[in-house]
């Protein structure tokens, strides 16, 4: 198994998974799946997660004590975040683009649409401080609307409408908390108070890089003497925490079989149930894996071939398809840096010095994946309350799908919270989104390849602009 490429390793165990996960559901192992074999996958998250903090911690001081001049280190930072902000607002663009011409939310049944209308009118009603629907329409009170309520609506079901959006204030309470940061919150939340609390933890990857950084620019400004046995210290424990990346992915079709086969047993008890989930949301799921994957399989290869003009795009997915599998397999761009900065590095030929820097702060806050699934299910959301959003509220989630794409957690599913945020921005309910939970995980696979495939071109592009590819200068 060692002398078989990466991305087959890994295509071997998804495959695997897959067809175990239907077996067992089918003769009801579900049980057994996810008490013997799906810790196996946890664990195989856990070794990749644990390695990539101190991964990205010596790396990038490996990296920025190597620059020859500091200075670069301000030029790749201003290209990075550059990139990064114009990749996301473009998938955001591509997802408003997409839901606002197929408008999946409108193949529901009209009844039920006028239903979900009248459910969140009420919301408005009993919910202080949300602004009422911009499209003017107002259809508990409107006579043009009567008739369609009536026919659309008996007495209990009003009642059951009120009842279940009592409940709904207190989770906007905790969601406006989230909010209540002020903006330069972010900012602030970069810089550790204590660097051991912030390695430990891997929701404060940015504290990680912030001191990295800082740490990697002071120790290129002492003296050589001085700095010479800490450098040494600082590339031999890279070199190590590199290795055992090898060494996990050793055993990839096994953790990645594991790993897969848990996910769906926990999902569904038949295979016609996983079927099931994605009928419900067909229209959704559909729209939104269109956008993904122009995303990985256009957008992202035309500007790295445009680019880089030796490089094909055949090589390009041969490059960071190892990368790419496994992110489809983890759901977590954090589990995958250590595999898509060895892809960048060795198949790529991107500069250590580029890609420890430009792919740790991209795995944090560059997520075009998250941010194109956050405008697709907000728009899809309103759809199936007919609500028509105004160009102004669809301007608002390009600025909060971005916003909160770079708060996302680099973890399975972050999208799904921080779309808590969107939905506010735009005066919706954010109980809303238990209406694309169940489907959530598994799309969550593709928009974590997006997510790595966009942090993968953006570091190639940035080491072509340094004259740091030399395979394809
Ligand atoms: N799973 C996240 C990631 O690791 C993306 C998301 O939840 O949207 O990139």
């Amino acid at each position: 198994m060692k002398k078989l490429p990466l991305h087959v390793k890994i295509i071997i165990g998804l495959v695997a998974g897959i067809i175990w996960a239907f077996i067992s559901s089918s003769l009801g192992w579900n049980e057994f799946t996810i008490n013997w074999i799906d810790p196996f996958g946890t664990i195989f998250i856990r070794l990749l997660k644990f390695i990539a903090v101190p991964l990205v911690l010596f790396s990038i001081i490996s990296g920025v004590s190597g620059l020859s001049d500091i200075s670069k280190l301000g030029r790749l930072g201003a290209k990075t975040l550059g990139l990064y902000l114009i990749t996301t607002v473009i998938a955001v663009g591509m997802g408003l683009l997409l839901v606002n011409i197929i408008k999946p939310g409108t193949f529901l049944e009209e009844n039920q649409r006028v239903k979900n209308r009248i459910s969140y009118e009420r919301w408005v009603q009993q919910t202080p401080g949300v602004p009422e629907p911009k499209d003017g329409r107002h259809f508990l009170t409107d006579p043009e609307f009567r008739s369609q309520v009536e026919e659309a609506t008996t007495g209990d079901e009003l009642a059951a409408i009120d009842k279940k959006n009592a409940n709904v204030a207190e989770k906007m309470e905790s969601a406006k908390k989230t909010q209540q940061s002020s903006p330069l919150q972010f900012l602030v939340e970069m810089v550790p108070e204590n660097i051991v609390l912030a390695i430990s933890d891997n929701g404060l990857m940015l504290q990680v890089i912030f001191f990295a950084i800082f740490f990697g620019i002071t120790l290129a400004l002492i003296p050589g003497d001085k700095a010479k046995p800490v450098i040494d210290f600082v590339n031999g424990t890279n070199e190590v925490f590199l290795k055992m990346v090898d060494i996990v992915m050793r055993a990839a079709p096994f953790f990645v079989f594991a790993l897969l086969a848990g996910v769906i047993a926990k999902m569904a008890d038949t295979p016609a149930e996983v079927f099931e989930i994605f009928k419900g949301l067909g229209s959704y799921s559909v729209t939104l894996l269109i956008g993904l994957f122009f995303m990985i399989f256009v957008f992202y290869p035309l500007i790295a071939t445009a680019f880089v003009k030796k490089l094909s795009y055949k090589e390009f997915f041969k490059n960071i398809s190892p990368a790419q599998f496994l992110a489809f397999s983890t759901s977590s761009s954090a589990a995958t840096l250590p595999v898509t900065m060895e892809c960048v590095e060795d198949n790529m030929g991107v500069s250590k010095s580029i890609s420890s820097f430009v792919l740790p702060v991209g795995a944090t806050v560059n997520m075009d994946g998250t941010s194109l699934y956050q405008a697709v299910a907000v728009v899809f959301m309103a759809q199936l309350h007919m609500i028509d959003l105004t160009v102004g509220q669809q301007l608002t989630i390009v600025l909060t799908a971005t916003l909160a794409s770079i708060g996302s957690a680099a973890v399975p599913s972050a999208g799904l919270v921080m779309m808590i945020i969107v939905l506010q921005s735009v005066g919706l309910n954010p109980a809303w989104i238990a209406i694309i939970f169940p489907v959530d995980r598994i799309l969550d696979m593709c928009r974590t390849v997006v997510n790595v495939t966009g942090d993968a071109t953006v570091s190639t592009l940035i080491a072509k602009s340094e004259g740091e590819l030399p395979k394809y200068s």
